[in-house]
């Protein structure tokens, strides 16, 4: 991968340059055949992609761990819009575990006429903007801001990768009453990430025994996860991501913007919130 901090813009949202191209962009919107069984996991950054990637490869192997202990989450539930993904994610066997950052409007035109699966995780805004800051400072394909405030603000700009927060998971929330779509809550999750797998397995009509329900949360932990060399991204370049600037599985925990927002950027963020999404209900989050 080039390392560079250029973004490509593409129909007005910008993605890192290094592992996209206006044709994977284009490839994965226009041309790419959806089948009914494909599964996506759908997200804005920071929000749970890697978590998914990791439950949703343990489902598909029945709790076995071997899967995940043996190939990177990147092979596993491999990006669709990334230049590497066409090859990735083209001839694959069925069921395919696709991983997709892309904004609704940019989603496969093909999966409009299909009978595939998408699960979208959405983490409460304020903790995704801490974890971006933090991933900004160690992915070396990041845009860096001076300091977490100055962070907040390209946070709330269009100049955001993948587009703002906002406009991400109301494009998404369009699908909220489509019976192939599911909805989840990094937050909840957190909180009680059993009732969470055996949610998506009976949304995948999947039918796991409680003994492979158990291998999945456990395999699944934020523990579990940071150890496993095949999901936490130890094995990328130092040149990519510069581990002396921080790790991928950071702290993994709901409601760490408290440790970061002052009391009036908090409100100030707040006030924002509420105006761009005033039309839509995440009581949920
Ligand atoms: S990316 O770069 O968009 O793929 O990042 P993504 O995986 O969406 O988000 C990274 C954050 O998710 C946390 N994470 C987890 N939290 C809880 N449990 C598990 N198992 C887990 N795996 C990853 C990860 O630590 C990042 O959050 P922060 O707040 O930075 O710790």
């Amino acid at each position: 991968m080039e390392v560079t901090r250029k973004y490509i813009e593409f129909e007005g949202i910008k993605t890192p340059g290094g592992v996209h191209t206006p044709e994977s962009l284009t490839w994965a919107w226009k041309e790419f055949e959806v089948r009914d069984d494909d599964v996506f996991n759908a997200t804005y950054p920071k929000s749970g992609t890697t978590w998914l990637q990791e439950i949703l490869s343990l489902i598909y192997s029945n709790g076995d761990p071997t899967p995940v202990k043996t190939k990177f989450s990147w092979d596993r539930v491999p990006w669709l819009e990334q230049h590497s993904g066409r090859g990735q994610v083209e001839n694959r066997p069925s069921p395919r575990l696709i991983t997709t950052h892309l904004p609704r409007f940019l989603f496969p035109q093909s999966f409009q006429k299909s009978k595939a699966k998408v699960i979208y995780t959405v983490r409460n805004p304020k903790d995704v903007c801490v974890s971006f800051y933090y991933f900004s400072l160690y992915a070396e394909f990041m845009e860096r801001r001076e300091n977490f405030q100055d962070y907040i603000t390209h946070f709330l700009s269009k100049d955001v990768m993948f587009g703002l927060w906002f406009e991400h998971v109301k494009g998404w929330l369009t699908m909220k009453d489509n019976p192939n779509f599911l909805l989840l809550s990094y937050d909840n999750m957190t909180k009680d990430l059993r009732s969470n797998v055996v949610k998506i397995c009976k949304f995948l009509g999947k039918d796991l025994d409680d003994a492979a329900i158990d291998s999945v949360v456990e395999h699944s932990s934020f523990k579990a996860m940071k150890e496993n060399n095949m999901s936490n991204y130890s094995a990328v370049p130092n040149e990519i991501f510069s581990k002396g600037q921080g790790t991928f599985h950071r702290k993994g925990i709901s409601g760490d913007h408290k440790n970061h927002f002052t009391p009036a950027l908090e409100e100030e963020f707040d006030r924002i919130y509420k105006e761009a999404m005033k039309d839509v209900d995440l009581a949920f989050l």
